[in-house]
């Protein structure tokens, strides 16, 4: 290391990987388990692009004992030609945060939320890191410890170790101690994370090889029928209703795969992919498949006479009961909305989804018609389950409706079918009155709670749980929440599927999740857990252009976004819930088919409680340091 020549270009690169040795959580998420293994995906990802760009056909990961990784694949290679900076390619790819999009261009990208930075983020986090480049006949070889090359250049290239007439890359790397916890992996996430990438990628093979010290193992995942072989998986052990659909098709450079098959459950399971990446909050390109889908299935319904005039249409959960579907999309350009960019954002999914499915799907139940009827069928059973579940229950209603102390303003749903229900607690009385008026009387309740009484900003814990509408609010839930908090709390008993916290998108609101997400950490840790509690995401504007469709945009990324495709729009902002009618809050917030949910997860309340304890706690010093450290975030939604 001492032959190091330290330039400015190489100081810069090491504060860049500094910042990331310092904050490793802000890359790959944590420095427990899942971030180890986003490291080994990280690398994993930057050979899926070189099968994308067409030229890897084969990736191997191997798990070695003393807990280093090598990941080879058959690409072209890291370039390793000299760079304009003076310094190989591939130093740059290894060292720059910056090292994809500037210099790559594949059509698409895997790398979820990094951005092409994930090698350099990788040999940062590593104690050492070892590349060989296979290209142009030679084996190049270069090395890393903790971010640092190793190795000397020789006229500005790295060395030669040897011939070889195949071409390739492999990485060798061994997280770094001084970084993660304790080096332990998920090899059973490892495995199923390459099996999903063999599904999504038909052309490719992967192979996973355990050397010890647990089992050894080889596993090599090649699934030559894509993701109707995923499809058939997730059903298996079901009873298929139909066979496995497979609807394909490209407009505007994006291309769209889906397949689909019913099977006899009630449920519906849809997954969505974006250039790989698995989309966990669902996004533009399902909501295109969703509604495309519904509209087709009423219309062939109607054409065959199977709904009458009268009748009215299925509902998007009818047509889909029973449905297990994969959507896959190749986007050039793709937006990742949400904290945790999981969610599709990009309108042009939706419409290109739409079309593609709307065209596929008539050609297929153009010459399928027996399998369109069973699938009209599926709609039928749900929507006759439906209406009979809504007669009862308006039946039982007047004798059944639970009210509450005090208050009395819980605006309950009809349903009592917890698996289905959804209950909204909403900040503000005038949001509360729009999100009455909006909903779904039959599934979605209401329970406006005042920011102000909770707003208190050094009251203690203890009086928030005193506070009448915290209260009623669990009393609602239905799990019996006593006052000997938590002794005799039981999940079974849930009244709702969903808790969803509608607060304004700014400082107050994001105050107010804060604290009722503390408070549901700290005494109802089950229902994150369980995935019971969920934010959801007004828009921060509309934009209305002056010519074509207006667009609702739900984080500032997205307006960048908006501004450069279009130059002549107004934009209207959304200072909160209470400024939208009941009919853009529908469509934009509470709509399960449109709307923007965020799942809470538990680390996110760790950090609501922490946050809760440095605001509300006694001492003051951690406060002003926190508020003084937060105050130009104070416009973000801390939650
Ligand atoms: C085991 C990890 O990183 N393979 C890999 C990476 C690259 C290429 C090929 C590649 C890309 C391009 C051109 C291009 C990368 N290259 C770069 C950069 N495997 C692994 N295989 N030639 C080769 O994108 O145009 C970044 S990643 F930036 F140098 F081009």
């Amino acid at each position: 290391m001492e032959k190091q020549i330290y330039d400015a270009d190489s100081i810069k690169v090491l504060e860049g990987l500094e910042a990331v040795r310092v904050r490793p959580g802000m890359y790959i998420g944590s420095v427990s388990t899942s971030g180890l293994n986003h490291l080994i995906y990280e690398i994993v990802d930057n050979a899926v692009d070189e099968h994308l760009a067409g030229f890897c056909t084969e990736i191997s990961v191997t798990m070695h004992a003393d807990h280093s990784v090598t990941v080879t694949d058959n690409g072209r290679g890291i370039p390793v030609g000299m760079h304009e900076k003076g310094v190989p390619a591939e130093r740059l790819v290894f060292t720059t945060l910056h090292a994809g999009g500037k210099f790559d261009n594949n059509a698409y990208k895997t790398s979820g939320g990094l951005h092409g930075v994930g090698s350099s983020v990788v040999n940062a986090l590593s104690e050492y890191l070892e590349v060989k480049v296979m290209t142009g006949g030679a084996i190049h070889y270069d090395s890393y410890q903790r971010g640092v090359p190793e190795v000397e250049l020789e006229n500005g290239l790295l060395p030669i170790i040897g011939k070889t007439k195949k071409t390739g890359t492999t990485v060798t790397f061994l997280p770094d101690e001084q970084i993660f916890e304790k080096i332990r992996y998920n090899k059973e996430a490892v495995k199923s994370r390459l099996h999903e990438t063999a599904y999504l990628n038909p052309g490719l093979t992967l192979h996973y090889i355990n050397e010890g010290p647990d089992e050894e193992e080889h596993i090599t995942y090649q699934e030559t029928e894509g993701i109707d072989a995923y499809v058939r998986e997730l059903n298996k052990g079901k009873e298929a209703k139909t066979e496995i659909i497979h609807l394909k098709g490209a407009a505007e450079s994006i291309e769209v795969e889906a397949a689909f098959q019913f099977v006899d459950t009630f449920e519906e399971k849809i997954l969505g992919y974006c250039n790989n990446i698995y989309t966990a909050d669902g996004g533009t390109h399902l909501t295109g498949f969703k509604t495309r889908f519904t509209q087709e299935i009423n219309n062939y319904a109607r054409e065959l006479g199977i709904l009458k005039e009268k009748d009215a249409n299925f509902t998007g959960t009818d047509t889909r009961c029973g449905l297990t579907a994969i959507i896959a999309i190749k986007h050039y350009d793709p937006l990742f909305e949400g904290q945790t960019k999981t969610k599709l954002g990009s309108a042009d999914a939706a419409r290109v989804v739409s079309a593609v499915t709307g065209e596929q799907l008539e050609m297929y139940c153009d010459k399928h018609l027996e399998t369109l009827k069973v699938m009209i069928d599926c709609a039928m059973k749900s929507a006759k389950l439906r209406k009979a579940e809504e007669k009862v229950r308006s039946n039982l209603l007047g004798k059944q409706k639970y009210s509450f102390d005090g208050n009395g303003k819980l605006a309950n749903c009809e349903s009592r079918v917890a698996e289905r229900c959804e209950i909204f607690i909403v900040e503000g009385d005038s949001a509360g009155g729009s999100a009455k008026k909006a909903r779904d009387r039959m599934y979605q309740a209401i329970m406006p709670i005042r920011g102000k009484i909770l707003n208190v900003e050094k009251a203690s814990i203890d009086k928030v749980l005193a506070n009448a509408e915290i209260k009623s609010m669990v009393q609602a839930f239905g799990c019996g929440f006593s006052e000997g908090y938590g002794n005799d709390f039981d999940i079974s008993k849930l009244r709702y599927n969903k808790i969803i916290i509608m607060a304004d998108a700014d400082v107050d609101g994001a105050h107010i999740s804060t604290l009722l997400l503390t408070f549901f950490y700290r005494f109802m840790p089950e229902l994150i857990s369980e995935g019971h509690v969920y934010i959801a995401m007004p828009p921060l504007y509309k934009a209305i252009p002056a010519k074509g469709p207006q667009e609702y945009l739900y984080d500032d990324t997205s307006l960048e976004a908006y501004k450069k495709k279009h130059k002549n729009f107004t934009l209207q902002r959304y200072k909160g819930l209470g400024e939208m009618d009941a009919g853009q809050l529908w469509e934009t917030t509470m709509d399960p088919d449109s709307r923007n949910l965020k799942q809470v997860h538990i680390e996110d309340a760790r950090m609501a409680n922490e946050v809760t304890e440095i605001l509300m706690g006694s001492d003051v010093e951690p406060r002003r340091a926190y508020i003084a450290a937060h105050a130009r975030e104070a416009e973000l939604d801390i939650v």
